[in-house]
């Protein structure tokens, strides 16, 4: 790589094929810090991103994408704060105002300020309307969204980010809904793709519940096995049936719908114990009707997390360092982005498609 040309994935055009192309070499100001990049990976908001037509999202084109980061700090602004030059790190990519009460305690993907910002048109954050790090080198804007990995490989790390993140984040929101000297609590997880299979593993990890896995595919089920669930169901007409007879008769105390689809929704709600937590994570679109009385259980509270905070990607890269989270990855080299691209459009991708500079 040249000194002063380096290479990244760049939309250029609404509703235009992504592009790898040359690009001038980031220079660090401020307390910015360069990162080059050793492992990106692929997420299906990409494709929405790469789908959307004018107007859709509240971005600036042209920027690079990649929100799913793992490198090396190889230079630092003259205020940079964080890990040193040399060290490995993941990119937290939730990028916030920096300064309101949710983004001083980590929470950028809920800042105060969002609504500003999208009308500001400065994007959510790495890859998402600023340059993200589908690229070999990649500016973050400040050191406090580093966060060390030591000697995790690059490929395993990246998908911690956004993948792991996402799922640890959908745990820690319906956690409350037991305590662990509840015998048999039952926790449901619909969808076991890239972020499912991490959350069986999660809720393993860190609970004692019986962790309940519903797909539409049988590999999915043999997956969950072997990521630690319990017990493993297709979705089918009598899931919920099926699923609560498993818990005793009494429901889950909650379900993660990876899908959010009225498919996966519906036998959701249906499993649930009254008091139950019913998270929304996939953007299947599906709907529910929030109404009492109604088809939800009295006491239900359901919610729509969004990623995670900043302190909980430290919790996850660290149980990843203890070797609890094993995250399955598909390797492509940058330059074979567009087929990358597109056999995650099709779903011929197993684990977490992540792209490794060539
Ligand atoms: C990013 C931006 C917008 C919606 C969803 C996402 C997720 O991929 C972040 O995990
Ligand atoms: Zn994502
Ligand atoms: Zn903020």
């Amino acid at each position: 790589m040249s000194t002063g040309r380096t290479r990244a994935v760049r939309l250029t055009r609404w509703g235009g094929p992504p592009i790898l192309t040359e690009v001038a070499r980031p220079t660090p100001t401020a307390e910015e810090v360069l990162v080059q990049v050793e492992a990106a990976g692929l997420c299906r908001s990409d494709l929405h991103v790469v789908d959307a037509r004018p107007g859709d999202l509240p971005y600036r084109i042209p920027f690079t994408l990649g929100h799913e980061v793992a490198g090396r700090v190889v230079e630092r602004g003259p205020l940079a704060t964080g890990p040193a030059v040399g060290e490995r790190v993941v990119v937290y990519g939730p990028w916030g105002c920096g300064r309101c009460a949710r983004c001083a305690v980590g929470a950028e993907n809920y800042c105060d300020r969002r609504a500003a910002l999208d009308a500001d048109r400065v994007g959510t954050g790495a890859g998402l309307g600023r340059d993200g790090g589908m690229a070999d080198l990649m500016l973050v804007p400040s050191g406090r969204l580093l966060v060390p990995v030591g000697d995790l490989a690059a490929d395993r790390a990246a998908p911690l980010s956004d993948a792991g993140l996402t799922a640890y984040h959908a745990v820690t929101t319906v956690r409350h809904a037991w305590n662990d000297d509840v015998p048999d609590a039952c926790v449901v997880v619909l969808g076991i793709g890239g972020l499912g299979h991490l959350a069986v593993q999660i809720l393993r990890a860190t609970t004692t519940a019986q962790v309940l896995a519903v797909d539409v595919r049988e590999e999915a089920l043999v997956l969950a096995d072997e990521c630690g669930a319990h017990f493993g169901t297709l979705l089918r007409p009598d899931t919920a049936a099926v699923l609560r007879e498993r818990t005793g008769g009494v429901g889950a105390v909650a379900v993660l719908d990876f899908v959010g689809s009225s498919s996966s929704l519906q036998p959701a709600v249906d499993v649930l114990r009254p008091g139950g937590e019913l998270a929304v994570v996939g953007s299947g679109g599906g709907e529910l009707a929030v109404r009492k009385p109604g088809v939800l259980p009295p006491g239900t509270r359901i919610s729509l997390p969004f990623w995670g905070t900043l302190p909980e990607l430290e919790e996850v890269v660290a149980l990843a360092r203890k070797g609890v989270l094993q995250v399955g990855v598909e390797r492509f080299a940058l330059s074979s982005m567009p087929e990358a691209m597109a056999r995650l459009r099709t779903g011929d991708v197993r684990g977490r498609a992540v792209l490794i500079p060539d």
